[in-house]
């Protein structure tokens, strides 16, 4: 097709990356183009996710998809409303089903300035009357008075605020039976009072009219067509033709149509979703069409941190024997404690703490642990392993800044805040209150340790507070606290674990070690400790008078 040397001109003159420039762009492109209907912001989603390179606001399916007829029903406004979804929605170019512009030249006027402000390409008016009716219905429809016509057009061009916006003038003489002459006669006006392209319209089954105008025209300017009713046509035939532009104009509404038909017939008769699941788009498709991880990175950038740790790894792999009959089927962390599972009410506290992201290793009864918060991981060699082999299950999850808990332990949010806080690769929570705990040292088997320095009520001493011996074997004197069972990695913290569960692995030591061996061994290796004490504000629930106290606890 050649091309109008002096629009392509102009085209060349103001040729840029915004939506209207990549529509004059396609217009005048040398190859028949092919545009796609949609009707809302989803729909003209998937059209650019289909590789369209424009969309096709159609009257029609607009009007459809708000429950109304396509005889302006819908104010222009309201129109205008989902327009600006649809343009938001997509980065392609869209052209506007315009109608007959919404009333005379000031309308039009009105309408382009606002399209304009909107980023929207382009608008199509054509030459019927307001209000308008759909082209396929009825046998003739009054035709616009030429002149009027012409009005709109340069009224339209005049308050273009973009250069690049296109006006398309359709041509409805053929589809109303007003025969070849005067199609063209409208084309060369139009053409004349500025349209940036013609879109020729016609209801036959055939192309026949379509390539004679096209052929008597001569590619003056670009021409559009519209094969709703003569689909039959190959598309070979356009491209011969030098046709500009195609526009697929209503297919995803009527497509969207049978499918919801379909599935609510389906539903109805069945009442149950067994028959439909597999055959819809999935609720994490809606989530990605939406655009939900975008969110995600934003929320990183603009919300106020809670802190640099996103991910708890919780050891839950154990069944809790002393809890008896409470655990035959169940393991302990899945033991109701006021209508809530322990481990349900854990992973509550690290969510509001801005962990989102908690990987629980399951052992015991795996199946029961079964939250929908969680991403679970087995332990299968619960029976033979100890909490060193339950965590290495979880290893390749070991990265950056991690919090690592058991899963039968309760804590105040605001403990959560202080590990968050605190400094260290790796961060023990400590209870400086062990002993009213329990007043007898080492009575019960519990993770004791001696510190740097003694948990203090002042503010004046800031010096780091590191571990010195952790363990069940400590002098009393010594021992200024228990590790609650709460710990925080960071990455050099993390990277250090992984590479000692590597070597246990290796030495043989990893499937009996405990979480104290662990600590011990990475105190051994070189990594520090750090401590970040608590007085109280924390329990396990290791036996029944725990699980009375959990209860008064919450
Ligand atoms: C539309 O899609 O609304 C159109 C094309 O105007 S047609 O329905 O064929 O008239
Ligand atoms: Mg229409």
């Amino acid at each position: 097709m050649t091309v109008n040397p002096v629009r392509q001109a102009a085209t060349n003159t103001t040729s840029s990356g915004s939506k209207p420039a990549q529509l004059r762009a396609l217009l005048t492109s040398p190859n028949t183009e092919f545009i796609m209907e949609a009707h809302d912001g989803l729909s003209a989603k998937i059209v650019e996710e289909a590789g369209f390179s424009g969309i096709w606001a159609s009257g029609l399916t607009i009007s459809a998809a708000l429950g109304v007829r396509d005889n302006n029903e819908a104010s222009w406004t309201q129109v205008l409303e989902v327009l600006e979804f649809m343009s938001d929605a997509s980065s392609i170019p869209m052209l506007v089903d315009g109608d007959t512009g919404y009333g005379n030249f000031n309308n039009v006027r009105r309408v382009v300035k606002k399209l304009c402000q909107r980023g929207i390409a382009g608008i199509c008016i054509e030459d019927k009357l307001f209000p308008k009716t759909n082209s396929f219905i009825g046998d003739s429809q009054p035709l616009a008075d030429i002149d009027e016509f012409c009005g709109k057009i340069k009224a339209g061009k005049d308050s273009q605020d973009d250069p690049d916006f296109n006006i398309v003038a359709r041509i409805e003489a053929l589809i109303s039976g007003r025969g070849m002459l005067e199609a063209l006669k409208r084309a060369n006006a139009y053409y004349e009072a500025g349209a940036d392209a013609l879109l020729i319209h016609s209801k036959q089954t055939d192309g026949e009219e379509i390539l004679t105008f096209v052929k008597e025209w001569g590619n003056r300017c670009p021409v559009i067509i519209v094969p709703t009713t003569y689909y039959e046509t190959p598309t070979e035939a356009w491209r011969n033709a030098g046709v500009s532009m195609v526009i697929w104009a209503n297919h995803n509404l009527r497509a969207s149509i049978t499918a919801m038909r379909e599935v609510s017939s389906r539903i109805m008769r069945d009442q149950s979703l067994i028959g439909v699941e597999n055959e819809i788009a999935t609720v994490k498709d809606i989530f990605k069409i939406a655009g939900n991880a975008e969110l995600a990175e934003a929320e990183k950038l603009y919300l106020p941190e809670s802190g640099d740790v996103t991910h708890a790894i919780i050891l839950a792999a154990s069944r809790g024997i002393e809890l008896g009959d409470l655990t035959a089927d169940r393991p302990k962390c899945m033991v109701d404690v006021r209508g809530q599972p322990i481990l349900g009410r854990l992973v509550d506290t690290l969510n509001s703490g801005g962990i989102r992201d908690v990987t629980v290793i399951r052992g015991y009864r795996k199946e029961m642990v079964n939250l929908p918060a969680i991403e679970a991981i087995n332990n299968d060699n619960y029976d033979q392993t100890g909490e060193a082999a339950t965590l290495a299950c979880a290893e390749e999850r070991i990265e950056g800044e991690i919090v690592i808990a058991y899963g039968d332990t309760l804590f105040r949010q605001y403990v959560l805040d202080v590990l968050a806080r605190a400094d260290g690769d790796v961060v023990l929570v400590v209870d400086a209150l062990w002993k009213e705990r329990d007043p007898v040292p080492n009575s019960r088997i519990r993770d004791l340790v001696s510190c740097s320095s003694p948990f203090a009520t002042d503010f004046l001493d800031e010096a780091p507070i590191t571990v010195e011996t952790i363990g069940p074997n400590i002098d009393e004197k010594n021992i200024d606290g228990e590790w609650i069972g709460l710990a925080r990695f960071d990455e050099t913290g993390s990277d250090a674990l992984r590479r000692l569960i590597s070597d246990m692995r290796k030495d043989g030591t990893l499937d009996s070690a405990t979480m104290i061996d662990l600590f011990c061994r990475l105190q051994q290796n070189g990594t520090e400790l750090s401590v970040v004490y608590i007085t109280g504000h924390w329990l396990d629930v290791d036996n029944l008078a725990d699980l009375g106290e959990a209860e008064t606890f919450l």
